[in-house]
């Protein structure tokens, strides 16, 4: 019986299809006892497999995983791309969870800008917004400028693609890797949202690394973050709240606050600043609801 290596890059209704170190595909099952942490077997984890010959294996184990996000679900990440456009209108409130979400479990995030062909507007708001606290790249699935995300990815790196639906995931993807002919979709016209084209994630070999497409979603959670820590998680609130006048200052209410001078004098981007207040006192609610 030989055990191998390796990292599953699709499941699919308990069907796993995992990448040996070696690069050979297998689809593979897992008995119903082998779950990671109470969790599914999911894309991106790193596993050990036995051949059980022409093509198929058997998961026997789940290494430990280095991190995982679950809006996409996918696991040991390096990078996530998170993707904006002009179309759909994009939801600066996701990005702001996605980019916490990165921050807690330790994945540089990426804010890609896509569909530039038509717009620069999303570009110049994502510059505003998160200039400061993440690289901001501009591409279109269009041309060539896709290639500015490989950097990201060398030195056998795992990264994703995330965002809302019909952003342009799968055509980045698509532009990335030219052999790979992934369906893409449109927006509706009656929602002005996507259509959910992509239904499950997928990791594709680039390079000696992964890049990941996932299913575009329109909500996202914070886990584990009181509502007093979440100005933590905001690195350009963070440069400038030594100045507060407490120490345990919120940025909300508190006089002397460096946060919302910042914010008054252009320093720190005010839509940012709105949208953390709103969360924070969504946070702070429902921990009284709790007790
Ligand atoms: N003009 C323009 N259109 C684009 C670009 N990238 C994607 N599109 C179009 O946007 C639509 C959605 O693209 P998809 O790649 O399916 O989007 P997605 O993010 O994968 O969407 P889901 O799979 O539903 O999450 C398609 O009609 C694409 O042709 C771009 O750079 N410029
Ligand atoms: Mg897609
Ligand atoms: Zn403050």
């Amino acid at each position: 019986m030989t055990i191998e290596k390796g990292i599953v890059i699709k499941s699919v209704g308990g069907v796993f299809t995992v990448m040996g170190d070696g690069g050979r595909k297998f689809v593979c099952f897992s008995p119903k006892k082998l779950r990671y942490n109470d969790n599914d077997v999911i894309v991106g984890d790193r596993v050990n497999f036995q051949d059980l010959h022409r093509g198929k294996g058997l998961i026997t184990e789940v290494v430990a995983r280095r991190n995982k996000l679950i809006r996409p679900e996918i696991a040991n990440l390096d990078v996530c791309f998170i993707v904006l456009a002009c179309e759909p209108q994009p939801d600066f409130y996701l990005c702001d969870k996605v980019l916490i979400n990165c921050f807690q479990e330790h994945i540089e995030p990426v804010v890609v800008v896509n569909k530039t062909d038509l717009s620069y507007e999303t570009a110049k708001e994502a510059a505003s917004n998160y200039g400061s606290v993440a690289d901001i790249v501009t591409v279109s699935a269009l041309d060539g400028s896709v290639n500015k995300l490989t950097d990201y990815i060398v030195g056998g790196k795992v990264a994703c693609f995330a965002g809302q639906s019909a952003v342009g995931k799968t055509s980045l993807l698509n532009a990335l890797l030219p052999e790979i002919k992934e369906a893409t979709g449109g927006i509706s016209a009656k929602s002005g949202r996507g259509v959910h084209t992509t239904r499950y994630s997928s990791l594709h070999r680039i390079g000696d690394g992964f890049i990941a497409d996932t299913c575009g979603f329109s909500l996202c959670e914070l886990k584990n973050i009181r509502s007093d820590e979440l100005r933590l998680y905001l690195d350009d609130f963070v440069a400038v709240a030594h100045d507060c006048r407490y120490t345990s200052c919120t940025h909300t209410v508190e006089p002397d606050c460096a946060v919302r001078a910042a914010v008054e004098q252009g320093n720190v981007c005010k839509a940012r600043y709105e949208r953390y207040v709103e969360e924070y006192n969504e946070l702070k609610q429902a921990e009284k609801n709790q007790y």
